[in-house]
This record gives C-alpha cells, sequence and structure tokens, in this order.
C-alpha cells in the first residue's frame, strides 16, 4: 500500500518530475526485476540508485540545467542516468512501462505482505498461473498452496490471511504518508485571497493509522473563487467533480481529496460534521432530536434559529456538551463523559520531554550515536534512551555483550561532555520463543532499562504467545514492552495475545507499554491505550528511530496517544529525566517470578 501510491503512469509533458519521482520509479524497477527472477545485483543498484536520488538535495532538471551530468552522483550509472534524463525528458521510462506489462507484476505489491519475497512470489505464478493479490487468495481458500514444495497448511494460512488483510488496506493509506500531501495543500489553499480558513478534516484530523482520502474545509465568502484555486493545484491529476461549493479531486500519487467551501458563520458545524466519524456524528444527531434540535453542516438549529458559530465548541455547547477533541470522535464513549463533563485532558503535543526507543548505526539505524543526540536535542528533548537490537536479531546486526558494553562507553564518554541533556543506556532485547531474554541479566543490570521485544515466531498460538509475554515480563530487568501485538499495517496482522492479560501482569510487575509511534506499527493501538489507563500502566510514547529525522515521529506518537484518551499523568516519557530516571529504576532488579 506505500508504494502503489508511487505506480501510476507519468503523462508526458504535463508535469515536473521530482527527485522523488524519479526515486519511486527506480524502487519499482527494482520491486519488478526481483519479481521477474533478475540479477540481485541489477535489483540493488535501482534500490540503491532510488536512496540516493530520494535524499539527493537538489532537484535534478536543476542539477541538469547547471550543466551536470547524472552520473556524478554516487550510486548512478551510466545506464541509470540516462533512465533519469528519459524520465525528465519524456516523463516515462520505457523499460519499467515493458516490465509492468509482465504478467507477474501486479504482485509487486505482495512483495513482503505475510513474509512474501520475490522467489516465493515467482513459484507461486509458475506453478499456479497467479497473476493478482485476488487470485493468490483464491488459491489459499482453494487449498492449492499448501501442496507446493516449500509451502505447507501453516504457510498457506498465513499467506490467505495476509493477502486477505493487504486487500482490505491496499486502497487507504498510512497517515504519516498522507502528511505531506495535507500539510502542502492547507498552505497553497492559505495563499488565495479567497480562502480565510483550511483545516483538513476526516479521518486525517482524527489521526486514525490510515486514511482513505482527504476531507478539506475551507471557509470563504467567495466560494467559486476559492473551489476554482482548489482544482487549479498543481499536483491534481484529475479533477473528479466541481461545483460552486465542492470539489474533488485525484492526485498525481492518486490519492482523492475532498473540499467543501462554507461560509466562516458555519464553520463550527462543517467542521464537526466532515470530521466525523460517521458514528460519532450519527450519535450527535440522535440526541439533538431527543432535545428538539437538528444537527447538520449548516449549524444546530432549533427552528430557524441557527444555536452555533464558526467555532466547534459552539456545536457542542449547544447540545450542553462540552468540546471533544477531534482524535477522541469515534463514538467511543466520548460522548457520554462529554455529557458529564469528564472527559480527560489529553496530552498535548509538546508535552513529551524523552523518547525512550532509539536505534543508531551499531545496529539497524542510520545515525551514529552523536547524529542521533544532536536530532534529539534539537527536537527539544531533554533525554533519550538507546535500545539498539540485541544479538538474536541478525538482520538488524544485533549487539552482544561486547559491542553493548562498548556502546555503554561510548555513552559515559557522550554524556560527560554533554549539559542539559542525558542518554541512558538501554537495549531492545528480543524476547525469545520461550519467554527469555536474548542477553544474560548479569548484562542487562548494568543498564538503565530494558525495552523488551517479540521479532521472531509470531504465529504461536494465542495462549503460548500470552505466555511467552507474561515470562518475559516476569524477568528482574525488564522494563518496557515495546510494540506489543508486533503488527505492521498493510503487511502485519497483529499476534494473537490476551492483551487484557498481559496489561494486568504488567501492572502487577510495575513494567510499562510502549505506544511505538512508528507509521506501520501504531501499536500500542487506541483500545489497548484505554485498557492500560485503566489499569495504571504507564505508557512511553516512543519513535523507535532509526534516523535522525524519525524524532518527527514524536508528534504523531502524541496524536495516536490521544486517540487512546491518554493524558500527560498517563504517559511515561512526559516526566522529568528525575522522575523517569527513579521510575526505570524501579524496573531494573525487582524479586524475579514465575508466570501464573
Ligand atoms: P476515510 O476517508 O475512509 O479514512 O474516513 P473519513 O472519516 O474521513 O470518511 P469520509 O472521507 O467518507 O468522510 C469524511 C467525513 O464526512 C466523515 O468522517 C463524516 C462526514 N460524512 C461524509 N459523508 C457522510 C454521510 O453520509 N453521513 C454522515 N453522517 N457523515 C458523513
Ligand atoms: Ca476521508
Ligand atoms: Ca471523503
Amino acid at each position: 500500500m506505500t508504494k502503489a501510491s508511487a505506480k501510476r503512469d507519468a503523462e508526458p509533458g504535463k508535469q515536473a518530475v521530482h527527485n522523488r519521482d524519479v526515486a519511486a520509479a527506480f524502487e519499482e524497477i527494482g520491486d519488478l526485476l526481483e519479481l521477474t527472477g533478475a540479477n540481485p545485483f541489477r535489483v540493488r543498484a535501482y534500490r540503491n540508485a532510488a536512496a540516493r536520488l530520494r535524499d539527493w538535495p537538489d532537484e535534478l532538471s536543476e542539477w541538469q540545467a547547471q550543466g551536470h551530468s547524472f552520473d556524478e552522483i554516487p550510486d548512478i550509472g551510466a545506464d541509470l542516468a540516462g533512465k533519469i534524463d528519459e524520465l525528465l525528458k519524456r516523463g516515462r521510462i520505457k523499460q519499467l512501462v515493458e516490465l509492468r506489462r509482465e504478467k507477474i507484476a501486479a504482485l509487486a505489491g505482495l512483495l513482503h505482505v505475510g513474509g512474501l519475497g520475490a522467489k516465493r512470489l515467482r513459484t507461486l505464478h509458475e506453478a499456479l498461473d497467479v497473476r493478482t493479490p485476488k487470485q493468490l487468495l483464491v488459491a489459499a481458500q482453494a487449498h492449492r498452496i499448501r501442496e507446493l514444495p516449500r509451502f505447507g497448511a501453516t504457510s498457506e494460512k498465513q499467506i490467505g490471511e495476509a493477502v486477505g488483510l493487504y486487500l482490505r488496506q491496499s486502497s487507504r493509506r498510512l497517515w504519516c504518508e498522507v502528511k505531506p500531501d495535507a500539510t502542502a495543500l492547507v498552505e497553497y489553499l492559505g495563499k488565495s485571497a479567497a480562502v480565510s480558513k483550511a483545516v483538513v478534516a476526516g479521518s486525517y484530523r482524527r489521526v486514525a493509522a490510515t486514511v482513505g482520502d482527504l476531507d478539506i474545509v475551507v471557509t470563504s465568502n467567495q466560494s467559486a473563487a476559492a473551489i476554482r484555486h482548489f482544482v487549479a493545484y498543481p499536483r491534481v491529476a484529475r479533477v473528479l467533480a466541481q461545483g460552486s461549493t465542492r470539489a474533488s479531486v485525484e492526485l498525481k500519487n492518486g490519492l482523492q481529496v475532498d473540499l467543501r467551501a462554507v461560509e466562516p458563520a458555519a464553520c463550527g458545524a462543517a467542521l464537526v460534521y466532515f470530521t466525523g466519524s460517521r458514528e460519532h456524528t450519527v450519535a450527535l444527531r440522535g440526541m439533538a432530536r431527543g432535545r428538539g434540535l437538528k444537527v447538520n453542516e449548516y449549524g444546530v438549529f432549533r427552528g430557524e434559529t441557527n444555536l452555533a458559530d464558526a467555532s466547534e465548541a459552539s456545536v457542542y455547547a449547544a447540545l450542553d456538551l462540552s468540546e471533544i477533541a477531534p482524535e477522541m470522535r469515534e463514538n467511543r464513549g466520548e460522548i457520554l463523559a462529554a455529557e458529564r463533563g469528564d472527559l480527560p485532558v489529553l496530552i498535548a503535543h509538546g508535552d513529551l520531554r524523552g523518547d525512550l526507543h532509539v536505534h543508531t548505526d551499531a545496529t539497524d539505524g542510520r545515525g551514529s550515536l552523536a547524529e542521533m543526540v544532536a536530532a534529539a536535542r534539537a527536537a527539544g528533548l531533554a533525554y533519550i534512551a538507546i535500545t539498539d537490537h540485541s544479538q538474536n536479531l541478525r538482520i538488524g546486526h544485533g549487539l552482544d555483550t561486547t559491542r553493548l558494553a562498548r556502546q555503554c562507553d561510548a555513552i559515559d564518554k557522550i554524556n560527560a561532555g554533554m549539559r542539559g541533556f542525558r542518554v541512558l543506556k538501554g537495549i531492545e532485547v528480543d524476547i525469545l520463543e520461550d519467554g527469555s531474554l536474548d542477553l544474560p541479566n548479569s548484562v542487562l543490570e548494568r543498564l538503565d532499562l530494558v525495552v523488551g521485544a517479540v521479532h521472531s515466531a509470531l504465529h504461536l498460538p494465542r495462549a503460548k504467545q500470552t505466555d511467552r509475554i507474561l515470562r518475559a515480563l516476569d524477568n528482574p530487568y525488564f522494563s518496557i514492552l515495546a510494540h506489543p501485538t508486533g503488527r505492521l499495517i498493510g503487511e502485519r496482522p497483529p499476534c494473537e495475545l490476551d492483551m487484557p492479560r498481559i496489561i494486568r501482569h504488567a501492572r502487577e510487575r510495575g513494567c510499562f507499554l510502549e505506544l511505538n509511534a512508528h507509521a506501520k506499527r501504531c501499536d500500542l493501538d487506541d483500545a489497548h491505550c484505554r485498557m492500560a489507563k485503566e489499569q495504571g500502566v504507564l505508557v512511553a510514547v516512543s519513535s523507535d528511530a532509526h534516523h535522525p529525522d524519525d524524532f518527527g515521529q514524536l508528534d504523531f506518537g502524541v496524536g495516536r496517544a490521544r486517540r487512546g484518551w491518554l493524558t500527560r499523568a498517563d504517559v511515561l516519557n512526559t516526566r522529568s529525566l528525575a522522575e523517569v530516571g527513579k521510575l526505570l529504576a524501579r524496573t531494573m532488579g525487582r524479586s524475579p517470578r514465575t508466570a501464573k
């Protein structure tokens, strides 16, 4: 789902080709070559080039206009330079157009879904003539996969589930993936004299993990001019509908955007209506009816009189409710809470003081210790915990005892030379299949915190998987359970787990749970955050940063925490370094216990 957006045919001459378009094209060529069984070095060449171009500081067309040649760029040889030139000049790469015609191309989106690699996808294609995700699902359901060599009933079941999930979600995009478009559109709309205010409403404003389309409300006294400005947005590919107060467009990456122009006085009601959710606004309307009122996108009416004004608060006030934060509007008890006046005061953006899950290039991160520290300080944090992977995670180049000790020395050194910021020593230790941890307690005890996570054997049956985690929490050195369900949105369903039991156990053991803010994880999800809150288990909102830029994820994490009704007090890393230090110290060296 993340890649599908970049995979539209470019229209010759119609748009400027940006670096990320070139990167997306190379990425896609890499995927398709891999699927058709090309030499792995060729595949890697395209992927390396894509990564290089995505971060390349100069706009490629300008770089060329200045007389440079593309093969001056590292990772770009003469062949790839020619392809960049072709894309810039003609708006397409012939090789890519041809690759897309291959019978197997429609399966490219399934790479990585449910652990399917190119080799296994090719086997499925060759043995069963599967050409599309839908056909793969049908093959799994008809039990035709289990007969194949190197597949079996279990992997058939996993493939069926993962492809089903993929098909349900593939028309949706990750929140973080649409954020750049949402931000750019608001900025663009604000430039029109006809627009006084522009807000992205819908599921985006509610900070849903995935978004179907963007819904924008603009206030304007000249709606026709506002609409004209909107459809003229340079990244619009097609206008789907256009009227005097509304329009829908499709952007060049395939994302749909609906826009509504309303008079400034109706802004409150329009925002409530278009923020939704449908369930929330349906419940509001039902409540209004009981009081002889009518709520719609224009206001709250008693007869002809509109009780609402430009603010959303006025809409809720007209129904005797306190204002409900957008992230809570899902009809999951928030209306009752607003009626009683006991809505939680949600954690605010800017409340986080530190980040307790950060990687470096010692394992699979892309920033050095010093770079991650500098980026965290620049992001306004007061502390971070370095939590690189442990030895069991081979692909992540996990740390063994010696390398961990070396990292701890490096952290001591960096702390010694720094004021007003502190680096905590941690590890993201693998929880092994039997619930033991991947490093001995004699090593863990020297750290400030232990973050534990499951990275293998994700398909254990529910009772076994639950016991595994309970056992891990029983370890005397265990601070925070990272991304508890292991889900990857669009790729992998959550593990089978008894979460209420795990949360209760975390409370008994004095451990904390993580809300991992990685766009694909959002794990804990909203419902689990609320369970943790009810049990009094503090939640760490963590970036899981693998790159200096990733601390930006914390802001999304706060949005997700708000969706889970968390307050400042419910979140571990809103606390000062001194307080966090005390709370973490209590998780290090408790009396051991065996699981019940
Ligand atoms: P999405 O786009 O699937 O991620 O989810 P939403 O919530 O953004 O839904 P969308 O785009 O269909 O509509 C945006 C908001 O507009 C929705 O949250 C509530 C409102 N809305 C749209 N159509 C209707 C409708 O027929 N009835 C009600 N009650 N509300 C609607
Ligand atoms: Ca929407
Ligand atoms: Ca919509």
